[in-house]
């Protein structure tokens, strides 16, 4: 007579526990151009301010070539901490969140107008250097361009009574 010993095959769990993990997408290897089709972006100027530790003024001009509306998001200056978009009406000024720039326009930041305020400035930024600009539209592709370095003088009255502490957030 045999005996017949049932056997109990382990099963191992071990395998299961390595599925959680998706493998991470490469997004930043993606192609976004950095100069947006249907757009050139001229006279990039940044006003060095008149005080230590005050914002630079920046002002420049774009031109919608293409056939769509585009949407301005956001701005950044290289050197800067951060950039904001303000526009000045009359004696207030309030941040711009966005910019539509509709085709065949042309859309200037200058004095008095709208403009790029940037703030927590490097200071290797000095009066006759340049840096750059880039601008972010809603769709996510960037535009950059040269921004010229200028002393403080010609932007004086523009800046005198504006506190943009307020918009330090
Ligand atoms: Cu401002």
């Amino acid at each position: 007579m045999k005996r017949l010993a049932p056997l109990f095959l382990a099963v191992s769990l071990a395998a299961l526990s390595a599925c959680g993990q998706q493998p991470a997408k490469d997004e930043a290897a993606s192609t976004a151009p950095e100069a947006k089709p249907g757009l050139t972006l001229s006279e990039g100027t940044l006003v060095l301010p008149a005080v230590k530790g005050n914002p630079a003024a920046g002002y420049f001009t774009l031109i919608n070539t293409g056939d769509k509306a585009v949407t301005l998001a956001a701005v950044s200056v290289t050197g800067a901490a951060r950039a904001e978009m303000h526009e000045t009406t009359g004696e207030s000024m309030a941040p711009l969140a966005t910019l539509e720039i509709k085709p065949g326009e042309t859309v200037k930041f200058e004095r008095g107008g709208k403009h790029v305020m940037a703030f927590e400035l490097d200071p290797a930024l000095t009066a006759g250097g340049t840096t750059e600009l880039t601008l972010t539209f809603a769709d996510g592709d960037k535009l950059s361009a040269p921004l010229k370095l200028e002393a403080p003088g010609g932007g004086m009255e523009h800046m005198e009574g504006m506190d943009h502490s307020e918009h330090s957030n």
